[in-house]
């Protein structure tokens, strides 16, 4: 039976299990990636390894995050990243380089390859046919010693494209539209592969904004074939030796088909507060807009920015309207500079960012109260802008352009000729800010700054868990949520105690006191519980706050995977009306942990509050019960080798 892409991938790297769907499989990975916000712990788990050297083909650590520098601590922690890559073998890319994403897709992701990385949008990889997934840092701590990967072995869906955008319609509004289709929790459990005869026309940028924001359906990760496409940018790169070509077999199969023409797709936009929450931006027209933001991870590519540039060019922005620009990489930044776009940009009024993630993660430039943002990032969670009453909304460079001219949603079609910007045959290369580590790094001091503190370890689960519901949360709760971010909690990722102080602050200012005062305690929340991104610190603060287990509907892949890692029970209610039944403050027990998981999928919960009991399943594999039951991975990895 012939087999899709992501079965040849996974299969060329299985070192466990079988490709069953739903199965626990374990996979060799070529290439990591870090970034600075989740790059601190990481390392700082990979040196409690002992290992002297990365073990991989490549691992890449880049600074784009934390670029704001209000205080020393940001600036301490990339020292520290620094002197860490020299010493473990490690490139490193240097704040200004760019952001990871965009700057991996452009000089180090190769098709056939796998690669894991700290930060949910890493499947942007797979625009250029790469297996890229998104993890914890202490995932992507065992990479980099060489261990593998452990996942859940995904169901594959075909998204089948046909026919070929019209003029002001791009890759952004393909991404919205699966979102539409299949929701912020459709792909849990998934991988996306495109194919069909519409992905030629697509290039490797818009595939790989296709992908990075494949992140918000909860899939594993999205992949996109490897073709003349792959091959064109990967010349331009200078990089044609990375390419080989990858497809579908003909008479390959899926578990589930989407079929998308992409000459009927139009403008969208989502609204607040979910990439899933899908409109025509046409039904939109004439809304007032207060802030223009293009950039980030998913829409800042050569040809996006050369787009907006084009709408923008000779005109000035309109008067009520801020508009921000933050290139995705030095190489993108320099071509504008270089051949004049960078000019008209500035000349139109666009607040010129630096080459980082910026306000993606509300690192500056958050909006006016009550602000109508428009932004051509991945994410509209609440309060993720750095502006707790700010609208977000997700659209393409081309709507975003638009808006910035007129001051309201503007579907860019009314606009005219659509500017013509192709990729071009020849991207400037110069890798001059990356650091290649040194052949022998073990005489290279590791620099810490007193905002890196001690990694928190757990203890393993107790004989019995007793404790009140700290919280309760509905459908949906991000790790934005749990762990905000922004300019003024992100200094603070290497340094958990200071951290968990902020945990679920924009929804219950009190949590981190409450927690203390009880001593720990659970968390009830609904489904899809921890979307987003991978930050490991939403189940690190909660774990250093006493938090023993979270009670769901449901999980998303990602933190449920971090709960494991460190120690907090992932647990689900086997019936949903205990969700409705149970209440914040009930004081909660269950005993023998250990047992009851051995025993079987069920756990017995009593409810003392209530004088009831209820059952909810615990889904782990047998090595993921001894990783949680240990207290952790660094715990259960120290036992096994002890
Ligand atoms: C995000 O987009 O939310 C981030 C910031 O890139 C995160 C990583 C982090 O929290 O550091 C992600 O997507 O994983
Ligand atoms: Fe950075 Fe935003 Fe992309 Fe996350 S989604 S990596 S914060 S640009």
């Amino acid at each position: 039976m012939g087999k899709n892409l992501v079965q040849k991938i996974l299969g060329s790297h299985l070192v466990e299990g079988d490709l069953v769907p739903g199965k626990e499989i374990a996979i060799r990975i070529d290439q990591t990636l870090t970034q600075d916000a989740t790059g601190t712990m990481a390392y700082l788990q990979f040196e409690a390894m002992g290992v002297p050297r990365v073990k991989t083909k490549l691992s890449v650590s880049y600074i784009d995050h934390n670029t704001l520098q209000t205080g020393f601590e940001n600036a301490d922690d990339h020292r520290f990243l620094q002197s860490v890559a020299a010493r473990y073998g490690i490139y490193f890319s240097r704040p200004g380089n760019g952001i990871c994403h965009q700057v991996h897709l452009e000089r180090f992701g190769a098709p056939g390859l796998t690669m894991l990385g700290s930060d949910s949008h890493t499947p942007t990889g797979g625009g250029l046919g790469m297996i890229a997934i998104g993890a914890g840092g202490l995932d992507v701590a065992v990479a980099m010693g060489g261990g593998p990967f452990y996942l859940t072995c995904p169901k594959v869906v075909n998204v089948k494209l046909s026919g070929a955008l019209q003029p002001w319609v791009s890759a952004k509004d393909v991404i919205l539209e699966v979102l539409r289709i299949m929701s912020v929790k459709g792909g849990v459990g998934k991988i996306v592969e495109y194919g069909g005869e519409g992905v030629r026309s697509l290039s490797v940028p818009e595939r790989a904004t296709i992908t990075n924001m494949g992140a918000e359906l909860g899939a594993t990760t999205s992949i996109f074939p490897s073709d003349a496409q792959t091959l064109a940018f990967l010349k331009a790169q200078g990089r044609e030796a990375d390419w080989v070509e990858l497809r579908a077999d003909p008479d390959a199969t899926y578990q589930e088909t989407i079929e998308i023409d992409l000459s009927r797709l139009e403008p969208l936009a989502a609204k607040p507060h979910s990439p899933d929450h899908v409109a025509r931006v046409s039904e939109l027209a004439g809304t007032k807009v207060d802030q223009v933001l293009i950039g980030s991870c998913t829409n800042s590519s050569f040809v996006d920015l050369m787009r907006a540039a084009a709408i923008l060019k000779g005109r000035t922005v309109h008067p009520s309207v801020s508009v921000g620009i933050a290139p995705g990489s030095k190489q993108v930044f320099r071509m504008l500079a270089e051949n004049g776009a960078l000019a008209g940009l500035i000349a139109s009024g666009c607040r010129i960012l630096e080459s980082a993630c910026g306000p993606c993660i509300g690192m500056g430039q958050a909006p006016n109260s009550g602000a109508i943002s428009l932004r051509t990032f991945n994410r509209n969670f609440e309060g993720r802008s750095g502006t707790a009453d700010a609208k977000v909304f997700l659209v393409s460079p081309e709507t975003a352009a638009a808006a910035a001219l007129t001051g309201v949603m503007t579907d860019p079609r009314t606009l005219g000729a659509h500017p013509t910007v192709r990729m071009p045959e020849r991207f400037l290369v110069d890798d001059n800010l990356v650091i290649v580590p040194p052949a022998d790094g073990s005489r290279v001091e590791v620099l810490r700054g007193p905002n890196i503190k001690p990694l928190p370890i757990n203890t393993a689960v107790a004989d019995r868990l007793r404790g009140a519901v700290l919280l309760k949360v509905e459908d949906n709760i991000t790790t934005d949520h749990i762990m905000p971010a922004g300019a003024k909690i992100l200094p603070l990722r290497s340094n958990i105690p200071a951290i968990s102080e902020h945990v679920f602050e924009g929804v219950d200012a009190n949590f981190a006191t409450r927690a203390k005062a009880n001593q720990g305690g659970f968390i009830v929340g609904g489904s899809n519980y921890g979307q987003g991104s991978s930050r490991e610190h939403a189940a690190l603060a909660p774990m250093y706050l006493g938090v023993k287990a979270v009670i769901t509907k449901s999980f998303a892949r990602i933190h449920r995977a971090n709960l494991i890692n460190f120690g907090i029970l992932p647990l689900t209610f086997a019936d949903e009306a205990n969700y409705t039944q149970t209440g914040q403050g009930d004081q909660l027990e269950i005993e023998d942990p250990a047992g009851q998981i051995t025993a079987g999928p069920e756990i017995t919960v009593n409810n003392l509050t209530k004088g009831t009991t209820f059952k909810v399943q615990h889904g782990l594999s047998e090595r993921q019960a001894q990783i949680v039951l240990a207290g952790g991975l660094l715990n259960f990895t120290r036992g096994q080798a002890g």
